[in-house]
């Protein structure tokens, strides 16, 4: 409402048009015309978003040009491609991305200045893609724009959500409350609707066994539903590489329900017309639960089936035989959730291309590749036989073949051992039986890959440790993540200042070491500069101010950017033990408030900030959230202490919020229980942006302590190797949380006891810790309160702390996104770079 408008002079409108074409003319000249034609609006009388949308108009037009000619190319030379089947995919924005990767940010900017607009503003009107729920999903984004930008002939696949992640306010009380993501309504200049790539997708009818000898069988009847492709741009950087991500729509097929309508049921015809409708409208909020919605199954079918339909489509284009599937496409299932591929692959081979049972077998085990992301057993993906064989009855049958075939040649190899084949079966025995997701994608695929070396390790020695011993270990593999940060977004784009500083110092221009990070270590010997320093530190500081101006805008509270910034932004979940940081935060509080005037002179000011969205029937995780509130809003006011310590809790974490976030940070948080995160991604991103890392022995913290060096990052707690034994030791021999941890204790009693206020709610969340703590808490509490005092005293060393920052971004050049998608191009898909001239 505060905007002002009409913008700039009606003359320089006008004139606009009339210009002599020049590369910043060109563009206010497109601009103009999509105004006045796209969107049918009076030029020189537009708002910011109307200002949006023409410039996405135009720099999609750019976009376009590339992407039908990398289309073309690819057909032309009908190269191997990769397939990409995720069912999250967590973009963001894409026009600041765009304009970026096309080298045409400066031009654009200068080109809606002189029509009267800030390129800011404009940008900021966007509204994320937000089609994931975290890491996987952002991983998904990074991986697609490094193929792009690798050259690599690489599409995803996914589902065009018309919700993505919930919106996430905070009550009165604190309390996380979901409201929908409308992400669709402004429309979607970054889409292409493309009615005429669409197919039919069968859900329940019958499955009837041919009986005449091969394994063939029909499937009839049922209901069937419209699958539509929409298409999604996804430009390299500085290169002409446009690569595609389709993603798909549900809707009724035409006439659909003739046999309601016939009955004069119109109303009735119409429902099932809304039923179809359903299957793409919402994203599933959980990550790292599954809950066995018939809804979520018929999403994953649905998808995996219109993704095949149309990769075999392609594929027959090129004229070759259907035994030579596998060399020229590869698809690589992220996580479980793409694993009816494999039998919806099997059933379009042996019912609808007529192949024998073990040609099918070696085609679909030469196409796929299946990456885990998890050991969390709660994680794992099984759905239960009676749903399986209602909605899908062949895919059912084609499943008990596979493991009647594989049992058998289990026991050829291990022959009596009973054991073993009902650890191994697809089929978890129980009522009901459930079809074992991850043992599936395991058996049908290639390779099989962990996410870091210590998860890919775990992955082979426990929840796959049968498969290792009977395939073999060579099909078990580790691709460490070093993605799921994009250099070019996260360090370029929103972190401009720093990127120019490297450019300059490097004299290496940006176009080259935003495609080779490796080339950051080049700034080592500069930690001796002190000129260089100082200006690191200056940029740190800026970015500081950018995100409290940010909060401050947008929540109203006033940050002293004078403190260490500490942050810790993730999903909210027990595994990733944002209570163990809320507890220290009440323990740093209690600690202050007992100190004399003189002791807290010695104190170093701190901001902790927590954001993070928590799954909306995760009550543990909601009671979290609560906690955090309502901490802030007791030492965020106390005089006492209000100067050294705040808290503050950004809600409705998102990729842009992360954008203004990670830049800004001294120090970061990646503190899960050893052995129970796979990777962590957000880490990278911190420590490529300088910040430092406060972190547990886990996941991908490890390699980045690898390559940065142990003493330039701050770890703490218990191993993976003794977190077994704790636990065994919680549940039979557990010691009062007062004697093995008074500290801990302490501030356990005070949260009971009402100092933040709700003095029963919080028992729940508490209990967890003091019956079973599942999550070792209380054996890694000291040692994590050691591990924030170290941060404290390194702070007080500015210009240690500064060589510790320079450190951590020079070195992080391994955890590329380029570096990884490259590892999966050659390690796995065996694709080639195609030059787009
Ligand atoms: C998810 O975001 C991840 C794993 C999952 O099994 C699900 Cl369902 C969602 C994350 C891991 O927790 C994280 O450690 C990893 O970095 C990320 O996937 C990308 O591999």
């Amino acid at each position: 409402g505060k905007e002002k408008w009409p913008r700039g002079e009606e003359k320089v409108w006008k004139d606009a048009m009339r210009d002599v074409d020049t590369e910043v003319t060109s563009i206010t000249k497109s601009f103009v015309n999509h105004v006045q034609t796209s969107l049918a609006r009076q030029p020189y009388n537009l708002d910011n978003l109307g200002a949006y949308q023409a410039a996405a108009l135009s720099v999609r037009d750019n976009l376009l040009v590339n992407w039908n000619e990398t289309a073309l190319q690819y057909t032309r030379k009908a190269p191997k491609r990769a397939y990409y089947l995720s069912l999250e995919f967590l973009m963001g924005r894409t026009l600041d991305n765009a304009l970026l990767n096309l080298g045409l940010k400066d031009q654009y900017s200068e080109g809606v200045k002189k029509l009267g607009f800030s390129v800011e503003d404009i940008l900021d009107q966007e509204r994320d893609a937000a089609l994931g729920n975290g890491g996987l999903g952002r991983l998904a984004a990074c991986y697609l724009d490094s193929s792009a930008s690798q050259e690599l002939p690489v599409w995803g696949y996914g589902l065009r959500y018309k919700y993505g992640i919930f919106q996430q306010l905070i009550s009165p009380a604190g309390d996380q409350l979901e409201a929908p993501d409308p992400w669709l309504d402004n429309q979607n200049p970054w889409e292409l609707p493309r009615l005429d790539v669409s197919y039919e997708i069968r859900f329940y009818g019958q499955a009837e066994r041919l009986g005449d000898g091969t394994p063939r069988a029909t499937w009839s009847g049922g209901q069937e539903v419209l699958a539509v492709a929409y298409d999604v741009m996804i430009p390299g950087c500085y290169t002409k590489t446009t690569n595609n991500l389709r993603l798909w729509e549900s809707k009724p097929k035409r006439g659909f329900d003739l046999n309601s309508f016939n009955a004069g049921n119109y109303e009735g015809a119409v429902e099932a017309s809304n039923s179809a409708a359903a299957i793409t409208s919402v994203l599933y909020p959980n990550d790292h639960t599954t809950f066995g919605k018939e809804l979520r199954l018929k999403q994953q079918y649905f998808w995996t089936a219109a993704s095949l339909a149309d990769i075999l489509r392609r594929f027959k284009n090129i004229g070759k035989p259907i035994t030579e599937f596998p060399d020229y496409v590869a698809i690589q299932l992220n996580d479980t959730h793409p694993t009816l591929a494999i039998p919806e692959l099997m059933r379009i081979l042996i019912d609808e291309e007529d192949q024998p049972w073990s040609t099918a077998w070696q085609i679909v085990t030469n196409t796929f590749f299946y990456t885990n992301h998890t050991v969390l057993p709660e994680a794992l993906e099984k759905w239960p036989v009676p749903l399986m064989e209602h909605l899908l009855p062949r895919h059912m049958q084609i499943i008990y073949d596979i493991n009647l075939l594989f049992l058998q040649s289990v026991e050829k190899k291990f022959p009596g051992d009973r054991d073993r084949l009902g650890r191994m079966s697809l089929i978890e025995e129980g009522f009901p039986k459930q079809v074992r997701m991850a043992y599936l994608a395991c058996i049908g695929s290639r390779k099989v890959n962990g996410v870091a070396e210590l998860h890919s390790d775990l992955v082979k020695t426990t929840i796959l440790k049968d498969f290792v011993e009977f395939e073999g270990i060579s099909k078990f593999g580790n691709v460490t993540n070093g993605s799921e940060l994009t250099p070019r977004r996260w360090l370029d784009q929103c972190n401009p200042e720093l990127s120019s500083l490297i450019s300059s110092t490097l004299k290496v221009d940006k176009a080259v070491w935003l495609k080779d990070l490796t080339r950051l270590e080049a700034l080592l010997p500069f930690t001796e500069d002190e000129a260089f320093r100082k200006e690191w530190a200056a940029i740190k500081q800026r970015n500081k101010e950018r995100l409290a101006h940010h909060v401050q805008t947008t929540l109203g509270f006033t940050i002293n950017t004078n403190a260490m910034f500490d942050v810790q932004i993730k999903r909210l979940h027990e595994y990733k033990r944002q209570t163990l940081n809320i507890l220290g935060v009440i323990h740093r509080y209690l600690t202050l408030k007992n100190m004399s005037a003189a002791e807290k002179k010695k104190v170093n000011p701190r901001v902790v900030f927590f954001a993070g969205k928590a799954a909306p029937a995760y009550y543990i995780a909601k009671l979290t959230i609560r906690l955090i509130v309502n901490v802030a809003r007791i030492i965020n006011e106390d005089p006492d202490t209000k100067d050294l310590l705040q808290l503050y809790f950004l809600p409705d974490y998102s990729v842009s919020l992360a954008e203004v976030l990670i830049p800004a940070s001294d120090i970061s948080q990646h503190i899960s229980t050893a052995g129970t995160e796979a990777s962590g991604t957000s880490n990278m991103k911190f420590c490529l942006n300088g910040g430092l890392l406060l972190g547990t022995v886990d996941g991908a913290n490890i390699e980045i302590a690898e390559e940065v060096g142990e003493s330039n990052v701050f770890f703490f707690g218990h191993l993976t190797p003794a977190v077994e034994d704790l636990r065994y030791q919680h549940t039979y021999h557990p010691t009062p949380i007062e004697e093995k941890c008074p500290a801990l204790a302490n501030v356990l009693n005070q949260v009971s006891a009402g100092l933040f206020g709700d003095a029963h709610v919080y028992e729940p969340l508490l209990n967890t810790i003091r019956q079973g703590d599942h999550y070792l808490l209380s054996d890694d509490f000291d040692s994590y309160i050691a591990a924030l005092a170290m941060v404290d005293e390194a702070y007080l060393d500015q210009t240690e702390w500064v060589k510790k920052s320079i450190r951590t971004t020079a070195k992080m050049g391994k955890f590329s996104s380029d570096r990884a998608i490259n590892e999966y191009a050659e390690s796995y898909w065996n694709i080639e770079a195609q030059k787009i001239a």
